[in-house]
């Protein structure tokens, strides 16, 4: 009897945080529900006793915490890090609210399977504080971004982004929940076209079904179905 449950063969993410890690539960559920064909192989966190190692836990998820301050540069950090994480064997890397800025030498390490979601309507804001920025910029739409991650800072190719109003009277935390609701909806459906073979990054452009994708990627809307 063959159970098509088995997470044997399917392909293996290995998902990096730093915190709260609800971007990580929308990757459980959603291989829990088959919607993502894949299996978390390990998450792998920069800051220890974050709630994302328990929500691993909790799934049966291994769960390591590498705590970036006990190494003396971010180049001994990032040479761990990728050892760690080879260990498991990803087909795809995924950067789910991890917070440190990652080295060239690790980035090309994992080029073409590593993606971030990026709290803002990239090009925009890269960086941090996105929210207040758009905030402080008055601007009428705020969002996420799923991206390939390059050496140049959230400045990888686009593959699909979410567009909120950005309400008169939001604060910071407000628009960030808003975002949240959506990025939980947009970044498994991202890692299910890589795992499919859809989704590629070539020569620093992505790819979905061999075409070329717009700057700002995708706009999701609930039939991006694609
Ligand atoms: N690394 C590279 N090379 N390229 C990207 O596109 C990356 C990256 C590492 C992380 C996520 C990113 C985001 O989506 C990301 C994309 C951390 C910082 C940061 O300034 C900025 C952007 C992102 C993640 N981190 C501080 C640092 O010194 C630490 C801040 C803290 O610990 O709170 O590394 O926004
Ligand atoms: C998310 O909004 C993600 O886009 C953002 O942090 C939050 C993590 O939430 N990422 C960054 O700001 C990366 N610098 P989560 O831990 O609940 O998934």
């Amino acid at each position: 009897m063959i159970d098509s449950s088995m997470s044997d063969n399917k392909p293996r993410l290995v998902v990096l945080i730093s915190g709260s890690g609800s971007n990580l539960q929308s990757f459980i559920d959603a291989c829990a529900e088959g919607t993502l064909n894949a299996q978390v192989a390990a998450v792998i966190s920069n800051r220890a006793y974050v709630k994302g190692l328990d929500r691993a836990a909790a799934a049966n998820i291994p769960n390591i915490a590498i705590d970036h301050r006990a190494f003396d540069s971010r180049e001994e950090f990032d040479q761990n890090l990728g050892e760690l994480i080879d260990s498991f064997a990803p087909d795809l890397v995924v950067l789910a609210g991890f917070m440190r800025i990652l080295t060239p030498d690790f980035v090309n390490r994992f080029l073409g399977k590593l993606i971030n979601i990026h709290p803002s309507l990239l090009p925009a804001y890269p960086g941090l504080h996105t929210h207040q920025r758009a905030i402080d910029a008055g601007d009428s739409e705020a969002g996420a971004t799923v991206h390939f991650v390059t050496p140049e800072l959230d400045g990888g190719p686009s593959v699909l982004q979410a567009r909120v109003p950005l309400l008169a009277n939001d604060t910071a935390d407000s628009l960030a929940q808003r975002v949240l609701s959506f990025e939980h909806s947009i970044y498994p459906k991202v890692a299910q076209w890589f795992c499919e073979g859809r989704l590629a990054m070539v020569n620093g452009q992505a790819y979905l079904d061999g075409k070329a994708l717009p700057e700002q990627g995708i706009i999701f809307s609930e039939n991006s179905e694609q």
